[in-house]
């Protein structure tokens, strides 16, 4: 059994409500099971101008799924939520991003693992550092906590529930 974090966000359609979805959808994919929450962060837009602020949460799975085949499972359950490839410069309903996957590192064209920008954004680390702030970042050998207490990254965010 594996244990991964995921980032999930929403800016498009009613954001807890895709949320929400997107974990019942977490939760029933095979042999897979949603361990911890993190709160709900309102997150000011990185990297994308004028869009709206996005709804941001981490949570923690148990999976028997390798790497790519919990991927392609994100993948169909993002489409299902409703995201339309337009990139990832748009506003969409629903976007997973796998941040680690136990201390494993891939790097290939479909995936990258750690989540190459998870330790320069506040929307990740924040959240990541409520469920397990004494994970260690399999690249950097750090914890969330030392990684949080380093950050540079000025976006706001706004811990909600
Ligand atoms: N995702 C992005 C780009 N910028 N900004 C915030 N606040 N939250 C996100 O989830 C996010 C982003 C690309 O995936
Ligand atoms: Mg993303
Ligand atoms: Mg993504």
């Amino acid at each position: 059994m594996s244990i991964v974090y995921l980032s999930i966000g929403s800016n498009k359609g009613n954001r807890f409500v895709n949320i929400t979805r997107c974990l019942l959808q977490i939760n029933s994919i095979e042999k897979t099971l949603i361990r911890q929450i993190s709160s709900f962060y309102e997150t000011e837009p990185i990297g994308v101008i004028d869009q709206p602020n996005f709804i941001n949460q981490v949570v923690e799975i148990e999976t028997e799924l390798n790497a790519y085949k919990l991927f392609d499972n994100l993948m169909r359950i993002e489409k299902t939520l409703g995201r339309i490839s337009k990139g990832d410069k748009q506003p969409r309903e629903i976007d997973i991003d796998i941040l680690i996957y136990d201390q494993l590192i891939i790097d290939t064209e479909t995936l990258t693992i750690p989540h190459k920008d998870m330790h320069n954004r506040r929307f990740v680390l924040e959240p990541l550092c409520e469920i397990n702030q004494d994970l260690i970042h399999p690249v950097f050998k750090k914890t969330i906590k030392q990684l949080l207490s380093q950050l540079k990254d000025t976006h706001l965010i706004n811990k909600l529930v």
